[in-house]
Order: C-alpha cells, then sequence, then structure tokens
C-alpha cells in the first residue's frame, strides 16, 4: 500500500481530528428517539452538530493558519507586516455567509417544530395528563379509567405503540413539566392553561419520565413512566381497569403537602 506523503497525512489526520469527535457527538449524547417526534428533534440536533463542527473546523482552521504561516520569525525582528486597514469583499463574506447558515438553521429548526408539533386528525387514545404536588395522575378520555401514581409508587401511562396519542398536560397547583428523556420531549403543566401534543412511540417498552420543573420539597418524587404496548395488549389493559370513584379533588389525598 502506498504510504501517504506528508502532506497527505497531515490533511488525513485534520480529516480524521474533525470526523472523529463529531462522529462521537452526534452517536454520544442524545438519547436514542423512540417516538416519531423524537427523531425529528434528533435529525434537527445532529444537523446542528454538523453546521457548529464545519463552522468550529473553519474558524480554527484558519486560526491556525494564520498563527503557522504568518508567525514572527527571527527575520522580522523590527519591522511590521503590512497593516490592510479593511476588505469589502472580506466584509461582505462574514457577514452574507452567517446571515445564510442562521437562516439555513432556522428553517430546519421550523420544519422541526412543525413535525414535533404535528397533530393527528383523530387519534384513537386521548390521555389527559394531570401533574400535581407531587405526582401524576392519567385520565383516558372516553373511559372512565384513571390512573395516579403515588408518594412511593410512580405513575404508569399505559398506551398503544405505532399510532399517535393524543396528550392534554395540565396542573393542578403549580407549574410543572413532563419530561420522557427518550422522548427527546419535556413540556409544562401550567395551571389553567392546558398543553396539548402527540406522541407516536415506535417500539414497545417503558420509558421513564420526570417532572423537571422544580416545584417544591419533593419534586423529585414527580417520576413516571410510560409503557408502550401492541393496540391488543392495550385493549386488555384498558377493558381490565377498575374505573376510578368519583372524586371532588382534583388531585388524590395521597400527594397532600405534608
Ligand atoms: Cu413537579
Amino acid at each position: 500500500m502506498r504510504r501517504p506523503s506528508g502532506g497527505g497525512l497531515r490533511r488525513m489526520l485534520s480529516v480524521v481530528g474533525v470526523a472523529v469527535p463529531v462522529a462521537a457527538a452526534v452517536a454520544g449524547c442524545l438519547p436514542a428517539p423512540v417516538t416519531a417526534q423524537a427523531r425529528a428533534t434528533s435529525t434537527l440536533w445532529t444537523q446542528f452538530v454538523i453546521a457548529a463542527a464545519v463552522v468550529g473546523a473553519i474558524v480554527w482552521g484558519l486560526i491556525t493558519v494564520a498563527i503557522v504561516r504568518y508567525r514572527r520569525r527571527p527575520a522580522d525582528a523590527g519591522s511590521i507586516p503590512p497593516q490592510i486597514v479593511d476588505s469589502r469583499n472580506l466584509e461582505i463574506a462574514w457577514t452574507v455567509l452567517p446571515i445564510l447558515t442562521i437562516l439555513g438553521l432556522f428553517g430546519l429548526t421550523l420544519v422541526a417544530l412543525g413535525q414535533v408539533d404535528a397533530r393527528a386528525v383523530s387519534p384513537r387514545v386521548t390521555v389527559d395528563v394531570t401533574a400535581y404536588r407531587w405526582q401524576w395522575r392519567f385520565d383516558y378520555e372516553g373511559t372512565a379509567v384513571s390512573v395516579a401514581g403515588g408518594p412511593d409508587q410512580p405513575a404508569e401511562m399505559v398506551v398503544p405503540v405505532g399510532e399517535p396519542v393524543h396528550i392534554v398536560l395540565t396542573s393542578v397547583d403549580v407549574a410543572h413539566s413532563f419530561f420522557v428523556p427518550a422522548f427527546l420531549f419535556k413540556r409544562d403543566a401550567i395551571p389553567g392553561h392546558p398543553n396539548e401534543f402527540d406522541v407516536t412511540i415506535d417500539e414497545p417498552g417503558v420509558y421513564a419520565g420526570q417532572c423537571a420543573e422544580f416545584c417544591g420539597v419533593f419534586h423529585d418524587r414527580m417520576t413516571l413512566r410510560v409503557r408502550a404496548v401492541p393496540r391488543d395488549v392495550f385493549d386488555t389493559w384498558l377493558a381490565g381497569q377498575v374505573p376510578a370513584a368519583p372524586s371532588t379533588s382534583a388531585a388524590p389525598s395521597a400527594s397532600a403537602a405534608p
């Protein structure tokens, strides 16, 4: 095999030096997306990392060239290099190129936001998610099924896999936040202001979540689970639930503050 020349070796090392950190960052810093919406977020994140890597490589490359090629040498003692006051072409380039870059990233962001916030026309499952200090309650619309967590038992939301599940998120006391890392998604639960969104989970599994808005002394206990199961398993589970007794209180008594 032909060995690379000095210049070729340097080029190869510089390519590897950029590609390896980028690949490691892209592959390792984000949980694997498990919903259709999370894939849009993940794709956007990768696009931003690539854009940042390219800009970083250009900036660091030019700085390195300037330092090495135009460094002060012994023969330069007592003299200063030519002083260039301005360059119209250069100034146009470093004004226009960043603007185009930002506009491109803005456009990609709008596309991803549209995909994350897209709503199914008629989802078959709608869950009213209610946050309260310090747990969660899941009410399945069109049924009397209500699942609430307790102090030592996180609430579990069972949903069908592979189809959009509509979530109506609210809070009965203070601001909380619904966060499931594998969904790459977080949305605030605000009293009196329901937030609505869809999630379409790709793979069956149990996904851990938690409140992501500091809400009081037992904020850390506001964990939850989302269990995604095939549609027939979901139907069986839903049919087997004991309807919740009518309640006059929005939050179960187990959540009462000490
Ligand atoms: Cu909370």
